[in-house]
């Protein structure tokens, strides 16, 4: 499954115009009640090269999917309210792309961290209430003395304080014994964000509001991209041959979209493998730190199970000696077992034998 990107924001905020102009799709502003949906494919110069070397009968870049979250207005998580299913939007996201408005909007002052807080209050208090419900249906057993959960009871109690608070899970530098007792509960403001600040113009890529989220947004280590959205908009709908001209205008050399899917695969700590030969060039996507079999197992879970040894090749060397024979005569084809840990760029072979 690709990866789930959810953007979500105050109303007006510039959400389907920042979606418009990532997928370079024209998505109406005014069903704003409905959430858009699209698969944007991941550029990666890399795949061109291999493509040439090849000449795969096909190709499959990496994916993901941004969904366009309605705005989210104060109440909106309330019980029953009309939020509960942008919330399973949210539930269902990876990374929230949190799109902050850096432009004035008619009368409306920029307020940028008074925007972010609200959003955070509207997640906590539908995390409060997931968290709340736990603990009530634990507390019963806590009463009659079972020693089990008595941790995971006063870990979800401290989670839950904090939230009440005012401090997001994902502010609450989390012990590791927090982390898996809330696990169950998806909560909403644990989830990683990565900021867009939505901008006029180039003239206010480092305005005040840009800093003043700059600065909040390291507190918690997350990244801000910024972006002219409206703008990148109309120009993600120009034939490419034309965008060029207009996006230097603005100062930029390419659309935000690689900026902002390289800002997500950082904040996720993802990285890129290949798999490459006359039939297909494939690009497998799985976390930083990644073991050879788990690895292996996003290719194909058989191949996880009766992993043996992947063959590997840095994409680095191939460019550098020009095939792979030539690579491996310059000895740097290589063997690796089950504790190999997969690196940005590798193109691997997988040796497995097949689970019965
Ligand atoms: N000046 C300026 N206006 C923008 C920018 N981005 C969006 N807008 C305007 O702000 C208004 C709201 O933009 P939308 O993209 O519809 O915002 P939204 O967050 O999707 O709104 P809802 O879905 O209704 O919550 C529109 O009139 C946009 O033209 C921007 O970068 N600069
Ligand atoms: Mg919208």
């Amino acid at each position: 499954m690709p990866l789930q990107c959810g953007l979500i924001g105050r109303p007006k905020c510039g959400k389907t115009t920042v979606f418009n102009a990532v997928t370079s799709a024209s998505a109406s502003m005014f069903d704003a009640a409905e959430a858009h949906r699209a698969t944007v494919t991941i550029p990666d110069k890399r795949v061109q090269k291999l493509v040439e070397l090849y000449s795969p009968g096909k190709i499959s870049p990496s994916t993901m999917d941004l969904v366009d979250i309605p705005g989210l207005e104060e109440g909106a998580t309330a019980e029953g309210g009309r939020g509960s299913k942008l919330l399973t939007h949210i539930k269902e996201a990876d990374v929230l792309i949190h799109v902050v408005r850096c432009f004035e909007n008619g009368h409306e002052p920029i307020a940028a961290l008074d925007d972010v807080e609200l959003i955070d209050l509207e997640l906590m208090a539908a995390d409060s209430l997931t968290l709340g419900r736990k603990i009530e249906r634990m507390t019963k057993r806590v009463r009659i003395g079972d020693k089990n959960i008595v941790q995971e009871y006063e870990d979800c109690r401290r989670v839950l304080e904090r939230l009440n608070e005012g401090i997001p899970a994902r502010r609450q530098g989390l012990t590791a014994t927090e982390r898996t007792a809330v696990f169950e509960c998806t909560l909403m403001s644990l989830k990683p964000v990565l900021y867009v600040a939505n901008v006029a113009g180039p003239e206010d890529l480092d305005s005040e509001a840009v800093q003043e989220l700059r600065s909040y947004s390291r507190g918690e280590g997350s990244e801000v991209v910024t972006i002219c959205g409206r703008e990148e908009a109309d120009i993600s709908e120009l034939p490419e041959a034309d965008r060029a001209e207009f996006l230097s205008e603005l100062g930029l050399q390419d659309l935000s979209v690689e900026r902002l899917i390289h800002a997500a695969y950082k904040e996720l700590g993802l990285v890129d493998f290949f798999t490459a030969g006359d039939t297909e060039v494939h690009v497998w996507t799985c976390r930083a730190g990644s073991k050879a079999p788990s690895a292996a197992g996003k290719i194909h879970t058989d191949m996880e199970r009766g992993f043996i040894r992947m063959e590997v090749i840095a994409y680095e060397d191939l460019m550098k000696y020009g095939s792979e024979e030539a690579v491996a005569k310059a000895g740097k084809a290589r063997l690796e077992g089950k504790e190999y840990e997969i690196r940005d760029g590798d193109i691997v072979v997988i040796r497995f034998s097949p689970p019965r």
